[in-house]
């Protein structure tokens, strides 16, 4: 059981795997609630809340209510240390991401076999079973901690498509990517090998309840127009759906993973909505899994969040059963933990944000946007004709009719060739003799069973007492094979910053001390490229790389992001940390004050018009100092230090209570300055208390300038209250004793 303020325990985790057996397999979509009533409002497509979350920054101004939007919503992830991910995955939970997809590690889709053990990976994790039994263990504690099903992801291609298939069966993996066409184009593995193993692996994933998604998004992040192949997307899905069905996945697990096309500068809404509209008219029995587009993101983290949120429109305008999201820095290939939060939280607040949206407006059912869906459906029927006419898919394929950057029936000659006969495993595939038999369950094809037993031929695995579908002992588990390369190795590496009070800055790996900066230098891109690294270096600062630049004005100025690593760490206990301030009861400052009434006044100093937050301390009905009885007298905003100050001497005040909004060049603690000397010039400074307040004040800096006490946001009438009541009663114990 994870506790809240407890970090999860690697070592435990990865105690007695050869033991770990799933607690569920299959696919959960979410539970949806129709009117869910949150704080003040209802919503009508959400789904039912988490037991434990991070609600987004603004919900604490709602009781911190953290309504989950209907579509399941997908985080990747993929450090190349699987171990360091498992942190990061109970991050993205807590955010709202209930599919956690891994990535493999460059290179494995050409491994014919499994990989054991815990070797590091680029660009992914090596899938192995210990990896996969080590996340999904720790997922099963996460999705018990966020109250619900936690949907575990990788992928059942390359060559050795369905060992890794019968892996995540036994492992219970519930969803997985599947589609041949994708080793075909992008992984030149041989096309017949391809289609056959997939027959296997989806026919097993059928048999574990897994979602698929198809790879038909890959065409749109290659093709270098990418809304051009908007009809060969649809070919695609079209091939690895009714393919998948044939092998007899049922069509609510079949997800088309499908990408609005094109992205700003173009104007897409207006190219990519009929090509959704396309898409769910053609597919409406399959789910939809959307994921934001990728082809055009740059470094700059704004651009692809607002590429991203138009995304969530066109999925919302049509709809989506799976949300993806691609992490803010994508195009700055930097994937940090931090933005696959960013990534959850973008998808979470614009999918809850456009809550109820089609039950107020309809897309037109004439003009432009049928029109176009209705041309682009045509496109993809000639497309498919032609693909008969050439003599079939493979000898498509061949000719180079896939990925080409022309909008079909044009062609750009560009496509994607690949030899039916060429590729990685050419060659491998071979008729099954008379008498093959595989005593397994879920196995696709012709099996010979009843040369044994009739009574088995619909279940093969009852000739040997059960296969490892039905017996999990049976399974043989690798712990590891390489000593070096391995996550004991790296546990001990960092372990001085998992188990003691040390800590570093991180980004994706435990203490990897890397830092990001950012800086506006007032310079041309170039040279602020190279002296901002001049500058973090200054600041001690290793290892120092751009990550972003862009362009404020040619001459005025450039914006840059640079990451570095710092080469030290903090004790935690060496640290000083103030104490989080303690409050009085209600009750004890009520007496106090009926006992000895207590006289304030306040104002906005300065030219300063922000009235709310001082209205917010002292409004009775706001929960302020008037509800404990204290005399406030409120003299508005925009009011002079000195005025202020006579006010309270008129008044004979107990304290005076200032607040400093604007903070522009420092005029806040300035103010606060003014007032203390002032109060000193009129001879009340050691009678008086002075506290002062607002969104920018940090108390010990307040302080510094010889007020009593400082108050930033968030503060409460209740803490404002309580310093007063002490403070009093310090000041009366110090006279008492002159
Ligand atoms: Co204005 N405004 N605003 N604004 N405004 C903001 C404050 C901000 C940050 C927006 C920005 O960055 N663009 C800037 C300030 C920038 C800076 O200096 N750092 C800003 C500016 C610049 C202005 C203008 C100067 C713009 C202009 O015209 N040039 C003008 C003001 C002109 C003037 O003052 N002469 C301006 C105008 C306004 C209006 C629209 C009029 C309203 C103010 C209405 C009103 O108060 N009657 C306004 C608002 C509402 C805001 C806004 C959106 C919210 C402020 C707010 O009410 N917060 C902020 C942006 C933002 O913060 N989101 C900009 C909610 C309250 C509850 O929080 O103020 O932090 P709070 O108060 C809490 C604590 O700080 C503390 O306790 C409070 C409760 O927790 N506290 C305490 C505050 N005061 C005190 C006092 C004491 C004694 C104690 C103990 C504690």
């Amino acid at each position: 059981m994870l506790k809240e303020n407890q970090k999860l325990d690697i070592e435990y985790i990865l105690k007695d795997l050869d033991k770990y057996v799933p607690q569920r397999t299959g696919w959960t979509w979410r539970e949806e609630i129709k009117d869910l009533q949150m704080g003040p409002f209802k919503y009508s497509n959400c789904s039912s809340p988490l037991k434990e979350s991070v609600a987004l920054p603004s919900a604490k101004y709602f009781n911190n209510i953290d309504p989950q939007p209907g579509p399941v919503i997908t985080t990747e992830i993929a450090s190349g240390r699987f171990e360091d991910d498992i942190r990061r995955m109970r991050m993205a939970a807590h955010h709202g991401a209930d599919h956690l997809m891994v990535i493999r590690t460059a290179g494995q889709s050409h491994f014919d076999g499994l990989i054991e053990g815990t070797p590091q990976g680029i660009g992914g994790v090596p899938i192995t079973r210990k990896q996969i039994r080590a996340q999904r263990k720790a997922l099963d504690f996460i999705e018990e901690e966020v109250g619900r099903p936690i949907n575990y992801h990788s992928y059942v291609s390359g060559v050795a498509g369905p060992e890794v298939a019968v892996m995540f069966a036994e492992e219970g993996i519930n969803g997985a990517h599947q589609d041949p066409q994708y080793n075909v184009l992008y992984r030149n593995i041989n096309m017949i090998r391809s289609f056959v193993d997939a027959c296997e692996a989806k026919n097993i994933m059928a048999f574990a309840n897994m979602a698929q998604i198809d790879g038909a998004h890959n065409a749109n992040a290659t093709a270098r127009e990418a809304w051009k192949v908007m009809p060969e997307l649809m070919v695609q899905h079209a091939l690895n759906s009714i393919f998948s069905y044939e092998v007899g996945i049922r069509k609510d697990n079949i997800c088309l993973s499908t990408v609005p096309p094109t992205a700003p500068p173009a104007p897409c809404i207006k190219m990519d909505l009929p090509y959704a509209v396309a898409l769910r008219d053609l597919f409406d029995e399959y789910k939809m899994r959307a994921q934001m587009n990728t082809k055009y993101m740059e470094s700059s983290t704004r651009e692809a969040t607002v590429t991203h949120v138009l995304n969530l429109l066109t999925s919302v305008l049509t709809r989506a059963d799976i949300q993806s999201t691609i992490t803010p820095d994508e195009g700055r290939n930097v994937p940090w933990h931090m933005y696959n939060i960013e990534a959850c939280d973008t998808a979470k607040q614009a999918l809850v944000g456009m809550d109820g949206l089609m039950d107020m407006i309809q897309l037109k059912n004439e003009g432009e946007l049928r029109e176009n869906a209705r041309e682009l459906k045509e496109r993809a029927v000639l497309y498919m004709e032609e693909i008969i006419e050439a003599g079939g898919y493979f000898e498509a394929v061949e000719q180079g009719f896939f990925v080409d950057s022309g909008n079909y029936p044009e062609r750009n000659g560009d496509g994607i060739s690949r030899k039916i006969r060429g590729g990685v495993g050419a060659g491998t595939v071979y008729e099954r003799d008379e008498d093959y038999l595989a005593p397994v369950t879920a196995h696709f094809g012709y099996n010979n069973v009843a040369q044994y037993d009739e009574t088995c031929v619909d279940t093969p695995s009852k000739l040997i007492d059960g296969c490892t579908f039905e017996d999990h002992s049976k399974i043989i588990y690798i712990d590891e094979l390489d000593d070096f390369d391995n996550v004991n190795v790296r546990l001990k590496e960092n372990e001085e910053f998992r188990n003691s009070t040390k800590i570093k800055p991180e980004m994706e790996w435990c203490a990897d001390g890397t830092v990001m900066l950012t800086m506006m230098l007032p310079t041309d891109a170039r040279t602020a490229e190279f002296a901002a690294i001049e500058f973090a270096k200054k600041m001690n600062l290793e290892e120092v790389e751009v990550i972003h630049r862009e362009v404020m004005h040619s001459a005025e100025g450039t914006r840059i992001e640079l990451k570095g690593k710092v080469p030290f760490s903090v004790d935690l206990d060496e640290l000083v940390i103030p104490e989080e301030p303690v409050v009085l009861t209600d009750e004890e400052i009520r007496e106090d004050i009926e006992n000895n009434p207590m006289k304030i006044v306040a104002a906005t100093v300065g030219e300063d018009e922000h009235s709310v937050g001082l209205r917010e301390i002292i409004d009775i009905k706001h929960g302020g100092i008037e509800r404990f009885g204290i005399e406030c007298h409120y003299l508005g905003t925009s009011v002079p230090v000195e005025k202020l100050v006579d006010a309270a001497i008129e008044l004979n005040a107990d304290a005076i209570l200032a607040s400093t909004i604007i903070s522009h060049d420092d005029i806040h603690y300035k103010n606060m300055k003014k007032l203390h000397e002032y109060c000193v010039e009129k001879g009340i400074r050691d009678k008086i208390m002075i506290v002062c307040g607002g969104t920018q004040v940090t108390p010990e800096i307040a302080v510094e300038q010889g007020i009593d006490a400082g108050f930033g946001r968030n503060s409460k009438g209740i803490n404002v209250a309580t310093f007063l009541v002490e403070k009093r009663r310090e000041l009366q114990k110090s006279e008492g004793e002159c």
